[in-house]
């Protein structure tokens, strides 16, 4: 008799506990409203104040958006990129979004998304690969940043005189579509021409020591610098100076991105002349186009950032902007 009593005791606890056990549960009968979106983002590194920027952006868009986002910093390696990609595909996460650190190389991996279900989409920089591939691209026009870079050069020089080239990094588009965007521009001033060319990979230091060697090797025969961004330019405005002649006056420079307070204060000081802007603030553009995917609508193969161009008379006004930012 004693041990039912116990056994019925043990019975009634147990019981209570299911029941406990139960109401804690979140009820999953219904759903809250829509999922929660999850984007892999995989970027190239911070090698620069646009990236640095672009960054900030992406990940602030995000909140934003409500979007559980994966943030992956590849520290300029594509194997990084690459490694990134097939994590988020083995998460099974909604979209894959990042910006190919160079052109080349990406077929496998992305037809790896595709086979997956995970849509793609290409920020900043483009890749070389089948359009099937991927659902579009954010970003600029690198060749056009690289034309208004040539015609602003040429009425620097009023049309006559030699250039040196500091380019981003080797294979990456915006240093290929700068380069030649540039290049088929100089064609209209046959006075002027490329006398020396080299990559600074984006880096500021690495402008300065290209911009340090273009100097030892013939000063005399540079005119001026077109640099593929503005980190480099700072970079080679330091050189110029330590070489002991005048940038901006000596050698005119016309660079890249329009994003550091930096090359503003160099513009205003009459230290550097021209920076071609190059939008790194595609965050809200990035999940805009994400929830428009999401929700069935069609969107265009190439969503392109609009930018301006800033010298001596507009420098003041930008500056300001940035400093509010
Ligand atoms: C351009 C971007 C480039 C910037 C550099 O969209 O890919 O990479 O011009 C950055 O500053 O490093």
């Amino acid at each position: 008799m004693k041990d039912f009593k116990w056994y019925t005791l043990f019975l009634i606890i147990l019981c209570l506990n299911l029941i406990m056990v139960s109401c804690g549960r979140p009820d999953t009968s219904k759903t809250s409203g829509a999922k929660k979106l999850t984007v892999g983002f995989s970027q190239v590194g911070a090698e620069s104040v646009w990236r640095i920027t672009n960054t900030i952006s992406i990940k602030k868009a995000a909140e934003e958006a409500g979007i559980n986002l994966i943030f992956k910093d590849a520290q300029q390696k594509q194997e990084n990129q690459i490694t990134a990609i097939r994590s988020f595909i083995a998460q099974k996460v909604d979209f894959i979004a990042f910006s190919p650190v160079v052109d080349n190389g990406w077929d496998v991996v992305l037809m790896e998304a595709k086979d997956a279900g995970i849509p793609v989409i290409l920020v900043d920089r483009k890749a070389n690969v089948e359009q099937s591939l991927y659902v579009t691209l954010i970003g600029s026009d690198f060749y056009e940043e690289g034309v208004n870079a040539c015609k602003r050069m040429a009425k620097l020089l009023n049309e006559t005189g030699n250039i040196v080239e500091i380019q981003g990094n080797t294979g990456s588009d915006p240093a290929i579509k700068r380069k030649k965007g540039f290049q088929d521009q100089l064609v209209n001033y046959p006075n002027m021409k490329i006398v020396k060319s080299e990559t600074g990979d984006f880096f500021r230091q690495r402008g300065k020591e290209v911009m340090a060697y273009f100097l030892k090797d013939d000063a005399k025969k540079i005119d001026a610098a077109f640099i593929h961004n503005d980190d480099m330019a700072l970079g080679a405005i330091e050189a110029i100076d330590e070489y002991g002649l005048r940038p901006g006056k000596d050698i005119k420079i016309v660079s890249v991105d329009a994003v550091s307070q930096d090359i503003f204060n160099a513009i205003l000081e009459g230290k550097s002349n021209v920076t071609v802007e190059c939008s790194p603030n595609l965050g809200p553009q990035l999940f805009e186009t994400i929830k428009k995917i999401a929700s069935g609508e069609k969107v265009e193969k190439w969503i392109k950032t609009n930018e301006g161009i800033f010298d001596m008379e507009n420098a003041k006004e930008k500056l300001e902007l940035l400093k509010q930012q």
